[in-house]
């Protein structure tokens, strides 16, 4: 039987820079990446979004913007990340580093995708262009990408077919 985890994604855009974590710990440690993590028992997903971006940043938001949705497999597990990326192009405060993740703004034309999941170079063109998308990925290991689909949508509800 498959199971699905809940997890979160938000990218924070400026006019020209996008703000990205190095991972210090835990899975993904060592990349850059959005912040994110699961969402708990009673918070809806874009209160855990909101909740994983201030623990990780220190950044607050009034209004996060729903922009994708993709499914994450894993060649030999039964449980697949079924993760909620948001997009917000205006913050309140300055990042901090966490325990967590050490944020940087980086230019959007130098996106470090080398130190990022292999996934990220595929769907960050239509995340920084604002078109909502959805995507599968089957993974071998933390660095291969066996198989996908990526689609524009123009609607991100009934998030569970691909
Ligand atoms: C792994 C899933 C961590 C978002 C961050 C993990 C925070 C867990 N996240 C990107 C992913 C996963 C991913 C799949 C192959 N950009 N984010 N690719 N790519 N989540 O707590």
């Amino acid at each position: 039987m498959v199971t699905s985890k809940l997890f979160t994604l938000v990218m924070v855009v400026k006019q020209q820079q996008i703000l990205l974590g190095m991972k210090k710990r835990g899975f993904g440690a060592g990349r850059w990446n959005g912040f994110g993590g699961k969402v708990q028992p009673g918070e809806t997903i874009e209160e855990g979004a909101k909740r994983e971006l201030f623990e990780e940043s220190s950044l607050t938001v009034q209004s996060l913007e729903k922009i994708g949705q993709i499914t994450f497999e894993f060649v030999g597990e039964t449980e697949v990340m079924d993760v909620h990326i948001f997009r917000t192009d205006s913050h309140q405060g300055e990042p901090v580093e966490s325990e967590e993740m050490c944020p940087q703004w980086f230019d959007l034309d130098k996106i470090p995708f080398n130190k990022m999941w292999p996934d990220d170079i595929l769907w960050f063109p239509l995340m920084l262009q604002k078109k909502k998308f959805k995507g599968y990925f089957k993974f071998e290991g933390c660095s291969h990408i066996l198989d996908y689909t990526l689609q524009e949508v123009d609607n991100l509800a009934g998030g569970k077919e691909f």
